[in-house]
């Protein structure tokens, strides 16, 4: 069964990306799962090492949207991209916007070892 810390990983690290490549998003959006069933409406990939990712963890812990305590800001902004489905979009024909940025971003950790488990925000 795939844990939290693996779906974390495929949904949401790309370390050698991005590609320029404006169709960025309905590519990786497809390859890693996320158009099984329904279009995801919006998720980011984080372009920065798994190591300083999981470093996030030990950072700034913050209350999440939630009000549980395990979120956490990343102390220095990363490179991500932002994929967004169009409203022109129809399952199965998923079609995202991409967009390239560079901000702090929010996970929520858990587990042992306390990991990503779940993207928050970017701020
Ligand atoms: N989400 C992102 N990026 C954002 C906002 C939300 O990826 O800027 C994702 C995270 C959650 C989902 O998916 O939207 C609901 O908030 P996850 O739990 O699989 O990480």
């Amino acid at each position: 069964k795939e844990s939290w810390a693996m779906m974390f990983q495929r949904q949401h690290m790309d370390p050698d990306g991005p590609s320029n490549d404006s169709n960025y998003c309905n590519q990786m959006m497809r390859r890693r799962l996320m158009t099984e069933g329904l279009c995801k409406p919006v998720n980011t990939f984080i372009h920065e090492p798994l190591v300083d990712v999981q470093a996030i963890c030990l950072q700034g812990n913050i209350i999440c949207k939630n009000g549980k305590p395990n979120c956490h800001k990343s102390s220095s902004s990363m490179k991500i991209t932002d994929c967004r489905v169009k409203s022109s979009s129809k399952y199965p024909d998923c079609d995202y916007h991409t967009s390239h940025k560079e901000r702090h971003i929010i996970v929520v950790c858990g587990g042992n070892p306390y990991v990503p488990a779940h993207f928050h925000a970017s701020v």
